[in-house]
C-alpha cells in the first residue's frame, strides 16, 4: 500500500502515521523527522535546513526530494510506504510521481486531513506546553509566532496539492476535527475501499 497523509501543519498526520504503521506494517516516511534527525546529526543537509525548519519555512524540494528518493530505495519499503508531510510542493509531488514511475509502482491513495487553522494552533500550543510540562526540549517551530508562518507556506505552497491530486481523481477528505480514534476509523475505511 502507498499512501500520502496531506494537510497543514498539525493536522495528525504524523499521529495518524505512526498508527496505521502498527496495522499495516509499512514505514512512515516522514520528511519531518527525516530533516529532524539530519539536524540532530549536525550532516550538511541537516545544518542547511535548520534555519529554514527553525523559521517554519519549507526546505528546499532538492534537498528534501534527495533524502525521500533515497529514503524510497530501501527494502522495507517495497510492500508499501506512508508519505507523512511529502510532498509539500507541487515539484516534490512531481517528484514523487517520477519515483514511482521508475519503479512502476502507484499511489493508493491520498488522504487530506482537514482542520480549522484556529484548532491547529491550538494543537501546537498544547504540545509545546506538554512537552515543556514533561521537561523535554519544545521544537523550535512550534511556537505560535512561527506556526502562522508554517500555515503561511501551506497555504502558499502546499494546499495548490489538493487540486493537483483532485484532478487526478485520487483525493478523499477525512475529518481531522475529529477524535484521533475517529480519524483513524476514516482513513481505514478509505483504505479497505482502495483495496477492495
Ligand atoms: P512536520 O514534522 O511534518 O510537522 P507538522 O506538519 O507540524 O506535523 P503533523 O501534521 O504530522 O502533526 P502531528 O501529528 O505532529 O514538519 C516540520 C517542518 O519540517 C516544516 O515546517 C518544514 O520546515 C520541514 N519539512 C517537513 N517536510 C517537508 C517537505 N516535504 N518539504 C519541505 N520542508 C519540509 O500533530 C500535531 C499535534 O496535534 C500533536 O500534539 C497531536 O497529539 C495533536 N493531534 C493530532 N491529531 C489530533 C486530533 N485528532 N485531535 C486532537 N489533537 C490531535
Amino acid at each position: 500500500m502507498r499512501l500520502i497523509l496531506l494537510g497543514p501543519p498539525g493536522a495528525g498526520k504524523g499521529t495518524q502515521a505512526q498508527r496505521l504503521v502498527q496495522k499495516y506494517g509499512i514505514p512512515q516516511l516522514s520528511t519531518g523527522d527525516m530533516l529532524r534527525a539530519a539536524v540532530a546529526a549536525g550532516t550538511d543537509v541537516g545544518k542547511r535546513a535548520k534555519a529554514v525548519m527553525d523559521a517554519g519555512e519549507l526546505v528546499s524540494d532538492e534537498i528534501v526530494n534527495a533524502i525521500v528518493a533515497e529514503r524510497i530505495q530501501e527494502s522495507d519499503c517495497k510492500k508499501g510506504f506512508i508519505l507523512d508531510g511529502y510532498p509539500r510542493t507541487l515539484a516534490q509531488a512531481d517528484a514523487v510521481q517520477e519515483m514511482l514511475d521508475k519503479s512502476g509502482r502507484r499511489l493508493d491513495a491520498v488522504i487530506e486531513l482537514v482542520v480549522d487553522d484556529e484548532a491547529l494552533v491550538g494543537r501546537i500550543v498544547k504540545r509545546a506546553e506538554e512537552t515543556l510540562a514533561a521537561g523535554k526540549p519544545v521544537r523550535k517551530d512550534d511556537t505560535p509566532e512561527v506556526f502562522e508562518e508554517r500555515l503561511r507556506e501551506y497555504y502558499k505552497k502546499t494546499a495548490p496539492l489538493i487540486g493537483y491530486y483532485y484532478a487526478k481523481n485520487m483525493l478523499t477528505h477525512v475529518d481531522g476535527m475529529a477524535s484521533m480514534d475517529a480519524v483513524t476509523s476514516s482513513i481505514e475505511k478509505i483504505l479497505e475501499d482502495t483495496r477492495a
